[in-house]
């Protein structure tokens, strides 16, 4: 048996661990995803990059809890003897670490619903931009296609105008496709026989990427696109620059 001397010991060389390796947990947490994650173009892109930073920064000290622990077993308790090693404590009969392990799991678990449920709301199911508008994307084995309703127009590309509220509803000719705008946040599948409605405003003028997230055949990685983003006025004049499909 450890004497309560030894545990002590062990306990701060465990905590001194854990500090260390949660200091740089919560680091990367918040440097991470500006490398990682591609630029935002829409709020709902920044809420999810603040979402990804906030648990990771929640979760740093259990993760780091976890490494650390394991980290000094097996520098310290290793076990070199012959045989079967012999008990450690019983943890079930520990009641200062269950309920200290009870209230945080729980109080970590509603932090994360509390703040799920406000990103949600905050969010507005994509869109706070002024004039709505709908746009119908098809999927089909390999390609997406783009109409716009009250037009005659039918793109190969998106093109969207800045800070409006864009509706997509998505369907699919042929099998299980998704449609994601990577810079945006927004992926939704797009199913054969079924319009699926998912809203987003773009915030940013550019050109980003649009793939599909479902296996959906041989080419499947090579179904992408390109998303358009213009002003206003560059936008109308797109759309009147076009060939009537009809
Ligand atoms: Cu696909």
């Amino acid at each position: 048996m450890a004497t309560s001397n030894e545990n002590k010991k062990a306990i701060y060389s465990i905590f001194w661990i854990w500090l260390v390796i949660t200091i740089v947990g919560v680091l990367i947490s918040i440097k991470a995803p500006a490398w990682l994650m591609p630029t935002s173009a829409s709020s709902t892109m920044h809420l999810v990059i603040e979402t990804i930073v906030v648990f990771s920064v929640a979760a740093a000290p259990v993760a780091a809890l976890v490494y650390a622990i394991t980290l000094y077993a097996l520098v310290k308790w290793r076990w070199r003897g012959d045989g079967v090693p012999p008990d450690g404590p019983n943890l079930r009969n520990n009641s200062t670490l269950t309920s200290v392990w009870i209230v945080s799991s729980t109080m970590l678990t509603i932090f994360l619903l509390i703040w799920g449920l406000a990103a949600l709301a905050v969010d507005e199911g994509g869109g706070n931009g002024k004039n709505p508008m709908t746009v119908n994307v098809t999927g089909q084995q390999w390609a997406w296609s783009f109409t716009y309703p009250g037009t005659h127009v039918a793109s190969n590309e998106l093109y969207l105008p800045v800070n409006d509220k864009i509706t997509f509803n998505v369907t699919s000719k042929d099998v299980v496709h998704g449609f994601w705008i990577v810079q945006m946040g927004v992926k939704v599948n797009a199913n054969p026989g079924v319009s699926t409605s998912v809203s987003v405003t773009p915030n940013k003028i550019g050109t980003y990427d649009i793939r599909c997230t479902e296996i959906c055949g041989l080419y499947h990685a090579y179904m992408v696109t390109r998303v358009h983003v213009l002003s206003d006025t560059a936008f109308a004049k797109w759309l009147s620059s076009q060939p009537s499909r009809a």
